[in-house]
């Protein structure tokens, strides 16, 4: 019995320090290879705050859970039955019931602080972004139009040509968002940001890709029997493919404004 739990504890601790040694690694390569707990990486300036956030609500909640394990092992352990004898019956501890309601309250108070200061950040527009990006999510595909280039690319429903926005990278992009039916979301997983789109508003907000890649890009609100149709793919490119990428745009018919579904067409703002 004894043999075989020491060869667990010895197995336990064979598997961590692995697990430690693989992924031994130390400041911004720490970031890099972090599984920043169960986050992607942001691949966007404005990510890398809500990603803080994360770490910080995730770090508060789990200082708050090994404090109430902490609490209820040492109770376990200390008070469990010694004799017959009845212990003292306390029926108030003012202290502790001051403490354990101010506690929470200051808690929740720090929270709230940084996920709106945080909030107001991302949420923030400047008066000249680099490039506009109009979004529209129809059923059941997207729309991606270029408004300072006049171009536009539309997804073929319901699963044929998978829409592709190509945006260049550390540039600011304002996205503005709308549907000509009904709700849909806007989501780019590696861009920790989500935005619903809804008919008869332009939601508008702005992002700043910092890692040339592709991306996945879904729609995150049930919108109907196609909704899975939804998919689209985000490729940051350096700023010269970028260009080429648009002149290709140009160069096709299809791709001209309204060429494609003209009540598609997001406002100009
Ligand atoms: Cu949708």
């Amino acid at each position: 019995m004894r043999t075989r739990s020491s060869r667990a504890v010895r197995l336990a601790l064979a598997a961590g320090a692995t697990a430690l040694l693989t992924s031994g690694c130390t400041g911004r390569e720490a970031y890099e290879n972090s599984f920043g707990l169960g986050w992607p990486k942001p691949v966007t300036a404005e990510g890398k705050t809500m990603y803080d956030i994360w770490l910080g609500t995730t770090a508060a909640a789990a200082a708050v859970g090994f404090g109430m394990y902490l609490l209820i092992a040492v109770t376990v352990l200390r008070d469990r039955k010694k004799s017959e004898e009845l212990p003292a019956q306390i029926r108030y501890n003012l202290p502790i019931e001051v403490l354990y309601t101010i506690v929470p309250f200051v808690i929740i108070a720090v929270l709230f602080f940084y996920t709106a200061v945080g909030e107001n950040k991302v949420n923030k527009l400047t008066k000249n972004p680099d490039v506009r990006i109009g979004v529209v999510g129809f059923q059941w595909n997207w729309q991606f139009n270029y408004l300072d280039d006049k171009v536009q690319v539309t997804g073929a429903p319901p699963a044929g040509q998978e829409a592709v926005l190509e945006l260049p990278v550390n540039k600011r992009i304002r996205f503005i968002e709308t549907s000509p039916d009904v709700i849909h979301s806007f989501w780019v997983p590696a861009f920790l940001f989500k935005r619903d789109v809804v008919p008869g508003r332009l939601n508008t907000f702005e992002l700043t890709p910092t890692r040339i890649g592709t991306y996945v890009g879904r729609c995150a609100e049930l919108c109907g029997e196609k909704h899975d149709a939804m998919n689209f793919k985000v490729k940051v490119v350096s700023e010269s493919d970028y260009r080429a990428y648009i002149q290709r745009l140009q160069a096709s018919p299809l791709n001209a404004p309204n060429g494609t579904g003209a009540a598609l067409t997001t406002g100009d703002n």
